[in-house]
């Protein structure tokens, strides 16, 4: 693990249709994040936060693509700068969408990494086949080169992650056709019925190894709607009997204990939906957990 972590904040809704997530950051700072990260002994530095230009869409089938672009570019540059500063980045969201940027700049900067995405969702649409047109359900599947392929455009040459390397972790509520194109793409997705039948330990065993084998470590990017809404009520797409907090904690504990950790996007908290900043007090934690605050 890394002794330095730079916090890059990312003030970003326009990938989703209920607006507030942009708030995220705030909320996780609230909780006493920076604090906390120096309490555990880390050099932590905040880098404060990008902020979104205003909504503006041209294209319905990608909404907001310009200002979601633009953004995600800036988010693209600071996350490569910190690595090359041989920073850990902790990305904090903003919608799901700004994980184009973020992880588009761990792969550029270390050639081949793992990606264990913890979702209810799969975020496997393209702009043909996403229903909405919100772009926070594309960023995986352009990440791993299924399109949106404008939306990593961030250089000359793409850097897509290998699907060989992506697990899918939690996953509950997944479109029908979205279900066919992360199957075909060969995405190992470990729905919530795996976390049920195998346990978490296990899930997560088998997610560390598949991100793990051949890279140089895992990227990974925690949507909190993972985790049921009874304990995480403040989010814009809430799907019924997702982890419980203990699972995900578990979770959170596995990856540090791997070592393999290369950065992490913690997003998709939204304030206004919250309660008395229970979300944004669990996503800080949970922060916390992943960079190996243990509790024994
Ligand atoms: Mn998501």
């Amino acid at each position: 693990m890394r002794e330095n972590i730079h916090v890059i904040g990312i003030q970003m809704d326009l990938g989703a249709s209920k607006r507030g997530v942009n708030m995220g950051p705030l909320a996780i700072r609230y909780a006493g994040l920076m604090d906390k990260l120096k309490e555990l002994g880390f050099e932590a530095l905040d880098k404060g936060d990008i902020l979104s230009d205003v909504a503006h869409t041209e294209n319905p089938k990608m909404k907001n693509f310009k200002p979601i672009f633009d953004a995600n570019t800036s988010l693209y540059h600071q996350v490569v700068a910190s690595l090359k500063e041989n920073a850990l980045p902790v990305i904090l969201g903003g919608d799901h969408c700004v994980a184009a940027g973020s992880i588009s700049a761990t792969a550029q900067h270390y050639g081949k990494v793992g990606v264990i995405w913890m979702d209810a969702h799969g975020d496997f649409n393209s702009d043909i086949s996403s229903p909405s047109g919100n772009m926070h359900g594309m960023p995986l599947s352009a990440l791993c080169g299924y399109g949106p392929d404008e939306m990593i455009a961030f250089t000359q040459e793409r850097t897509h992650i290998d699907t060989n390397n992506v697990a899918l972790v939690g996953g509950r509520d997944i479109d029908e056709d979205e279900r066919k194109r992360l199957a075909e793409a060969g995405v190992h997705v470990f729905s919530i019925h795996d976390v049920d039948r195998l346990g978490m330990a296990e899930v997560m065993k088998r997610a560390i190894a598949v991100a793990s084998e051949g890279t140089a470590g895992i990227h990974v990017s925690f949507d909190v709607d993972a985790i049921t809404p009874q304990e995480a009520p403040g989010v814009g797409t809430p799907v019924h009997s997702g982890l419980t907090v203990r699972e995900s904690f578990l979770a959170a504990e596995l990856v540090a204990e791997s070592g393999k950790l290369l950065a992490l996007d913690m997003v998709e908290v939204n304030p206004i939906l919250d309660e008395r900043n229970k979300t944004g007090i669990l996503a800080c934690e949970l922060i916390l957990a992943f960079l190996g605050k243990s509790v024994y």
